[in-house]
């Protein structure tokens, strides 16, 4: 398959400014009929292209005229040498058997549809690109159990048809590209609402959900609410039509979709209540109904150029949204959360075949580039740019952007001119972030000298270059540090413009050596090393005036063990733990004065995938081992405390302090009693999911005795619950034992299992290779050709998941060379598929190169 490039980038050879569309829904052979206003762009007379895929044309007219059409791999091309026309095309498509929830198809019974990237080209006939915005009709012709009639805009016209059929039409007076239509047709329950706007218009509110689903709709629709209230006070953003939909949908390939004034979402990220729910889930909620609803302003009104611009929306949406959970929440935690799918997930993604910059230079399957890189490396860089201009000089940037550039398809660079021009700011350098890839690494050397009383920090930064890359030049890095005494006094806290390769700073008037926290709050995406003493560490766990810094500190002190004990068992000594690391995490748990959710997140300690992107080579079987120890080491010698405080917190009605009590029940399970009763005891009462599951997973975790006869009441609870049971799947294929394949392929046969829903394959097949890094990486190379069998079956039918779950075994580069050629075998075996999916060469190929 071939790659398009950025650098080829070129404007549209023909413009469509109005499209209206008319379907006559049949489960499989619903038509279609386009009515295309295209108008001729610049002085040419190349041919008309469209684009097409699984589509059967019916007739092809050019104002009103039969025309000479010519089917072409993927394209149709329509010979006229017309400047200003109206095309009418009639196509034939199949949603039932649309397995790769592409285009218009049918979950549970009703139509939906997603089309970004490229979805809509199965749809009808079109220029599926982005920079082209048409202004949309659309009639939808169903049968009446089909109760719902939805597309994107206003209704303005609806009533009954013959034999039972009924018909809506929709008009959305924004244009809009392709990607951002949606139809939906279905019966479902309907929640509604209401929102005034600050201008003091009433928008309509409206959540659709699978019958019987009502009272989970609520938490969404709150959330909604808050969302818009929100853009209102913090980025003077007003919703723009008269009513906003979200429908729920239980399979779909992403979390949601922004589809303009009509977001389809994946169930998980709608349906919530606390017995089904957990609080995780309830923000998780929040957050992505705020994405959705921030990406109106930010994606719908103004759009991207084209598909290598994707961070320009999404990075810019995930700020947002990370802003929004920030402000309703609590800040420290959600800087966490964000700092931790960096370091696991996007890390890893630099370091892998994979690795691009966050504005990709070539592509080959677009829908491998909805990454972590994009979008949440993406927010990153929007967020240097946050602390760069600060908050006045960022809004600037936005009111300036959305003056410039709404109703248009525009690229990142239009975004950093904005701010750039509002702020004053020089973002010349900056924009180097946009287009090199890799994650820079951040090296700190520093020194006191006492008879002048000055402080030097050293900073050095480089990025790696891989082959076939240009070098990487120094970027612009907002570097935020705080300097204590060493009682832990805060002396000096400040943001320093790292610019060059090299550069020192100085501190001055210092009467003795002081304590650096560095790149507090992960004030840019970068990998930090500095040796950290204990002592400094434990100081700054203490005292770091940044909470958030507080916990970085807590990592660090927990990593530096682990490593310490990867290199003893290289030497053939037993582990060991400094007892001062054991008690560092007794005052993380006696603490009164630390907020219960931070505390939480100090305790959840590194995860296996954290420790490895620490390190450029990894003996994987001594790590999960070190890890362990210090994992017991700190729980055995932590367990009289983690009782006490267990016992206090269990039960506390606030999410803070529910996680708190779970970290410490999950700790307990690793401590030498083990604690059954209390694992039995708090699942059996549990007031709510969070601490059912809290004790389900500290019994997985913990492999407690218990743990098979609790899965098995949990299943019996909630067997009909889609969504619970995706966590009962993800649970076990997370256990840490040789019979867990056993287990996942029995599972498969469950009657809540399915191969064609993305959220069943996601929660137990994805977990495994994501999550279950023993066994997924076991010496034999069972796991790897597990998951190798699962992609070959979802290579034909769903070629987007086969591709995602995927990403755990391109990502070898770490591991010893035994495993290596394991997981290259595989790879190999892939790569030979007779009709291997573009999404899965583009990956697969990659790592092989
Ligand atoms: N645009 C795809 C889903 C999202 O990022 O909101
Ligand atoms: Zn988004």
């Amino acid at each position: 398959p071939a790659s398009k490039r950025l650098a080829d980038y070129r404007p549209p050879a023909f413009l469509i400014p109005e499209l209206s569309l008319a379907f006559k829904l049949q489960p499989t052979a619903t038509e279609v009929t386009a009515i295309s206003h295209v108008v001729r762009n610049g002085d040419h007379h190349e041919p008309l292209v469209l684009d097409g895929e699984a589509l059967e044309l019916l007739s092809a007219k050019v104002n009103g005229e039969a025309v000479e059409v010519t089917q072409l791999p993927g394209k149709l091309q329509v010979a006229t040498a017309l400047d200003d026309f109206e095309l009418t095309l009639v196509t034939r498509i199949n949603p039932q058997d649309n397995s790769t929830l592409e285009g218009l198809y049918m979950s549970d019974g009703a139509y939906c549809t997603q089309c970004e990237a490229e979805g809509f080209r199965r749809i009808t006939y079109f220029l599926d690109r982005p920079d082209v915005l048409a202004k949309y009709s659309v009639r939808i012709e169903a049968p009446q159990a089909f109760k719902y009639l939805l597309s994107n805009g206003n209704n303005i016209d609806s009533g009954a048809l013959e034999n039972g059929w009924h018909y809506a039409c929709w008009q959305d007076p924004f244009p809009k590209p392709c990607y951002l239509f949606a139809l939906v047709a279905g019966d479902m329950d309907l929640l509604e609402d209401s929102f005034h706007t600050c201008s003091g218009r009433d928008v309509k509110l409206q959540v659709f959900v699978d019958k019987g689903n009502l009272h989970k709709a609520h938490h969404a629709m709150a959330s909604l609410k808050k969302a818009m209230a929100w853009d209102e006070s913090r980025f003077d953003l007003e919703y723009d039509l008269d009513i906003y939909m979200i429908v729920a949908v239980d399979f779909f390939n992403m979390g949601a979709m922004e589809n303009k004034g009509l977001n389809i979402f994946n169930t998980k990220y709608v349906l919530a209540d606390v017995e089904s729910a957990t609080d995780d889930d309830f923000h998780g909620i929040e957050s992505v109904i705020g994405h959705e609803y921030f990406h109106n302003w930010t994606g719908d009104r103004v759009t991207c150029r084209d598909w290598f611009q994707l961070s320009l929306k999404e990075g810019l949406t995930v700020f947002r949204d990370q802003e929004f959970s920030s402000d309703v929440g609590s800040r420290p935690v959600n800087r966490i959360h964000a700092i931790k799918v960096i370091k696991n997930q996007q890390f890893a993604e630099d370091a892998g075949p994979m690795s691009h910059p966050i504005r990709p230079e070539e592509v080959i399957q677009m829908n491998n580039f909805y990454t972590v890189t994009v979008y949440n490396k993406g927010a990153e860089v929007i967020r240097m740019m946050h602390t760069l201009l600060g908050e006045s000089g960022f809004q600037a940037g936005m009111k300036l952007y959305f003056a410039r550039h709404d109703g248009q398809a525009v690229t990142c660079d239009d975004f950093v001119q904005a701010m750039q021009d509002a702020s004053g700011k020089d973002l010349t350098q900056f924009r180097r972030w946009y287009a090199q890839a890799g994650t820079p690494e951040v090296t700190v050397h520093d020194s006191f000298d006492a008879e002048t009383g000055i402080y030097r920090l050293q900073l050095r930064q480089q990025t790696a270059q891989r082959l076939g890359e240009q070098s990487k030049l120094p970027l612009h890095i907002p570097f935020s540090v705080e300097l204590l005494d060493p009682q832990g006094q805060s002396l000096v806290n400040q943001v320093l413009d790292f610019t060059q390769a090299e550069q020192t700073f100085e501190f001055s008037g210092l009467k003795s050596k002081v304590i650096p926290s560095l790149l507090q709050d992960f004030s840019a995406p970068v990998r930090l090393s500095y040796d950290f003493s204990i002592e400094q560490l434990l100081v700054l766990m203490a005292h770091a005036r940044s909470e958030v810094a507080r916990w970085e500190a807590s990592v660090t002190l927990f990593s530096h063990a682990v490593w310490r004990n990867v290199e003893r068992l290289q030497q053939q000594q037993s582990m060991v733990l400094d007892s001062r690391v054991i008690d560092a995490f007794r005052g993380v748990i006696l603490s009164e004065s630390l907020d219960h959710a931070l505390a939480a997140e100090i305790l959840k300690m590194p995860s296996a995938s954290t420790l490895i992107e620490q390190a450029s080579q990894v003996d994987l079987d001594k790590l999960l081992c070190a890890r362990d120890y210090v994992l017991e080491a700190i729980a055995t010698g932590c367990e009289d405390e983690a009782l006490v405080r267990y016992r206090e917190l269990h039960g506390v009605d606030n999410a803070g302090s529910r996680a708190f009590a779970n970290a410490l029940l999950s700790l307990l399970a690793r401590g030498t009693d083990g604690h059954e009763s209390l694992l039995e005891r708090q699942f059996t009462l549990a007031a709510n999911m969070t601490e059912a599951l809290g004790a389900l997973s500290a019994a997985v975790e913990g492999n407690a005795d218990c743990r098979d006869t609790l899965l098995a009441t949990f299943e019996q609870r909630w067997n009909q619950t889609p969504l619970v049971m995706d966590k009962w799947f993800s649970l076990q294929a997370t256990i840490n034992e040789a019979e867990v394949l056993d287990r996942i392929t029995e599972l498969q046969q469950h009657p809540a299992f399915s191969m064609s829903n993305p959220n069943r394959v996601r929660s137990l097949i994805g977990a495994f290779a994501a999550l279950n890094i023993a066994q997924f990486h076991r010496a034999d190379g069972a796991g790897y050709r597990f998951m190798t069998d699962i992609i070959k079956k979802l290579n034909s039918s769903n070629p987007q998941i086969a591709a995602r779950i995927v990403t755990p075994l391109i990502q070898f580069g770490k591991l010893d060379p035994v495993r290596q050629l394991l997981i290259k075998q595989c790879l190999h075996e892939l790569l030979a598929l007779p009709e291997l999916s573009k999404d899965l060469f583009e990956k697969v190929s990659k790592a092989l190169k």
